[in-house]
């Protein structure tokens, strides 16, 4: 709820703004501020004004739910705002603490003068989603601080440390603690000077002109053009802060609006604005408020030193969580042991981490063959072999060794979660926590409830999550969760189309210029082509009726499982991570072609994007009507964070709902025409159907109506 509050220290009006949690300016903080701003400037007693913000922090900037609703333009808007401030007649001073970006930034930068403490980070984060500042920042800063330190701010978007602007007109005073008193001495001795006719001083009036402006500006130009191709924004940042040293500050500011106005309607912005809340919403669960109570979580155990084993350790460590490293053989738990080393030693010689605190990280692992000392763990995660029968295994043993309480997670990566709990006595206390590899690199966790997982283990496991700084997607029980139940689709789409007539290098050079990080050829070999191949020989059991080129299985059955063996898709040479087509799987190709009967068709770049990308959409939209994901945009986060989505396509859900959901389905029905080796995967989705039938979108609210 919107806050305003003014009190009066002496001749000087202190206005205190909130609006929790993060004091962004919406429409109802701006009209109650204009308010207070105007009531102190007409009140007589009052020769100076100090703006601050509640709760410990100035302002985390404009309200970004306003955009692209008539709110964000409701008078007094942001800039309407900041002009009121800048052309008071008695001296305001902005006195920040904490957090200062974006419109709190520029709002601040209206007024005649700041004082920061010195914990205040100050930035302009508007480039990272897809805008420009858009209050008058872009012709400001570079007036107080020039265009270097300007371009710096503005294209990199990260918070910067106030006493970074300390030498600088930004800044007039740095103090520890509160920096209202020293604002509130400030505006009493500049109200003194400015009663006697002495100019206050204005950003507006500096200038930000000078002859290694140009220079500057060919670099930076050159920069993000090699940088962010796909991105909009950073070009106009540049633009606009030209302006600002080569026009008059009106000009400049009007300049600035309308690049803002064009960027706001960006397809590229809309995405990454999806993003920012799609992550933060992912964190919150229908059922599960945020005042569950949780466990303690002092100290972690992890079954299997593997590659996800003991990457898992180290996402521990890192968090500074003790680990008991457990395997079943010496040999193996050596080997995981020294890449937990390995990687450690690795930060220090990239100067990411000091020695003292490696070694103090590596005192935190204890590696053991001996399940007892598992006794004192309040979460023990299992990353052995997946296969049903070795799971149930391990957890029958963790029942019995496994004090009460703690958490039993498992790291299956597809296998039934309720299967793996029915083996202990325990069931509510077992959970799925997927890790992708490697852990301890990669964001995405996906948290997997098991029919009996009790809230306070769920609960406590997404907070768990966010001290590993872990992204987790809750998602239900099902063959594959989300990610990787979507990605099967995707494979076999890719597979087919080797059968069709395109190569590996075609399908992964279509959607890496679509943006994926990776194609999915590339991929496999990185991840390894024998998890895929487990997987088939699991489903031709399991479900005979689904159909898969068999071309992959002909690949493994050479040995080709991709980096780790030398050739998987591609060939490989040692120490060349490099991808280079192979003759032999060419060849592999085309004869497992002959064996099929097909003749090889050229499969344009635009077909191989749409094959993919809507055989995910089709599974998510299945995926969120069962209620395996909770909502659209936790599936646009899993693909964002665990699969190489481009972000600034928003994820999956987000790009569907840009296509357009009418015309995602008409494309499906082409596609079923065209692709010969499943058409009945073309049948949309009842979800997708219905949205598609009646306009709907999959992130607007209730998707799953
Ligand atoms: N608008 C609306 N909601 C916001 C918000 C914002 N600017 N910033 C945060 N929230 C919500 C967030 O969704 C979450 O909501 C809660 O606040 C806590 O956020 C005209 C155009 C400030 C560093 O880009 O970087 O000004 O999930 O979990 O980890 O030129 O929030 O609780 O419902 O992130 O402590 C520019 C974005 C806006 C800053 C705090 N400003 N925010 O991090 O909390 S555009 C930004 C952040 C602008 C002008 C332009 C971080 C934070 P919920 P949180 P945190």
């Amino acid at each position: 709820m919107s806050s305003v509050t003014s009190v009066r220290h002496g001749a000087i009006a202190v206005i205190q703004f909130g609006e929790p949690p993060v004091n962004s300016l919406g429409q109802q903080t701006r009209v109650a501020l204009a308010a207070a701003i105007n009531a102190a400037i007409d009140d007589p007693a009052v020769s100076g004004i100090v703006i601050t913000g509640h709760n410990g922090l100035f302002s985390a900037g404009a309200d970004i739910r306003e955009f692209g609703t008539p709110t964000m333009l409701a008078a007094p808007n942001l800039a309407d705002l900041i002009v009121l401030v800048e052309s008071s007649p008695k001296p305001i001073v902005a006195a920040i603490a904490g957090t200062c970006l974006g419109g709190g930034l520029e709002l601040s930068l209206g007024c005649h003068y700041r004082v920061a403490s010195t914990n205040a980070k100050l930035g302009l984060p508007e480039v990272k989603i897809g805008l420009l500042p858009g209050a008058g920042g872009t012709q400001r800063l570079p007036r107080l601080i020039g265009v270097e330190a300007a371009l710096n701010v503005i294209l990199g978007g990260e918070p910067v440390p106030a006493k970074l602007f300390a030498q600088t007109p930004l800044l007039a005073a740095l103090v520890d603690g509160d920096p209202v008193p020293a604002a509130v001495a400030l505006a009493t001795d500049r109200s003194a000077e400015h009663a006697a006719g002495k100019p206050l001083p204005k950003a507006r009036e500096f200038s930000a002109a000078g002859p290694h402006v140009e220079p500057l500006l060919i670099f930076a130009r050159n920069t993000v053009r090699a940088t962010y191709a796909a991105y909009p924004a950073p070009l106009k940042c540049i633009d606009a802060i030209e302006a600002a040293a080569t026009k008059p500050f009106d000009e400049g500011l009007a300049y600035e609006r309308s690049l803002f106005v064009e960027l706001m309607f960006t397809p590229v912005s809309k995405a990454l604005r999806h993003a920012f809340f799609a992550e933060r919403a992912a964190s919150k669960i229908a059922d599960v408020p945020e005042s569950t109570p949780v466990r303690d979580i002092r100290a972690a155990a992890v079954i299997g030193a593997g590659t996800m084993g003991s990457g898992i350790a180290l996402t521990f460590l890192s968090a500074g969580i003790p680990v008991v490293l457990l395997e079943t053989g010496a040999d193996a738990l050596q080997r995981g042991v020294a890449r937990i080393r390995d990687v450690i030693e690795g930060q220090v010689k990239k100067g990411r981490l000091t020695v003292e605190a490696a070694t103090i990280r590596g005192a935190l692992l204890k590696p053991t063959l001996d399940y007892a000392d598992l006794a004192e763990a309040d979460i023990i995660i299992e990353a052995v072999f997946e296969e049903m029968s070795v799971k149930r295994q391990v957890f029958a043993q963790l029942d019995k060794v496994a004090k009460r309480g703690a958490i039993l997670a498992t790291n299956t990566s597809t296998l039934d979660v309720d299967a793996i709990a029915a083996t202990t006595s325990r069931p509510a206390d077992v959970i799925g926590t997927h890790f992708f590899s490697p852990a301890n690199i990669m964001k995405l966790l996906e948290v997997v409830r098991g029919r009996e997982t009790a809230k306070d283990v769920l609960a406590t496991v997404m907070k768990l999550a966010k001290t590993l700084r872990k992204t987790a997607v809750v998602s239900g029980v099902c063959d594959g969760f989300i990610g990787n139940r979507m990605i099967e689709q995707y494979i076999r789409q890719a597979l087919f189309m080797l059968d069709e007539g395109a190569s590996p290098a075609e399908v992964d050079a279509a959607v890496e210029a679509f943006g994926f990080a990776m194609g999915p050829f590339r991929m496999s070999d990185l991840a390894g082509n024998d998890i895929g191949w487990h997987i088939r020989k699991r489903r031709a059991i399991e479900r005979p009726d689904v159909m898969y080129s068999a071309v992959a299985d002909r690949l493994c059955e050479l040995g080709r499982f991709g980096q780790k063996t030398g050739g998987g898709w591609y060939d490989y040479k040692k120490g060349d991570r490099n991808a280079y087509p192979s003759g032999v799987v060419a060849e592999l190709i085309e004869k497992h072609r002959s064996s099929l009967g097909v003749t090889a068709r050229k499969i344009e770049p635009k077909e191989i994007v749409d094959r993919l990308v809507f055989a995910l959409v089709n599974e998510a939209a299945a995926i969120l009507e069962e209620g395996i994901a909770q909502r659209a945009s936790d599936i646009d986060i899993v693909y964002l964070t665990g699969y190489g989505f481009p972000v600034y396509r928003g994820g999956p859900m987000c790009y569907a709902d840009e296509v357009g959901l009418y015309t995602v389905v008409q494309r499906m029905r082409e596609l079923s025409r065209i692709h010969q080796s499943d058409p009945a995967f073309w049948t949309p989705s009842p979800l997708l159907a219905r949205l598609a039938a009646t306009g709907g979108s999959f992130n607007a609210a209730g998707a799953r109506s």
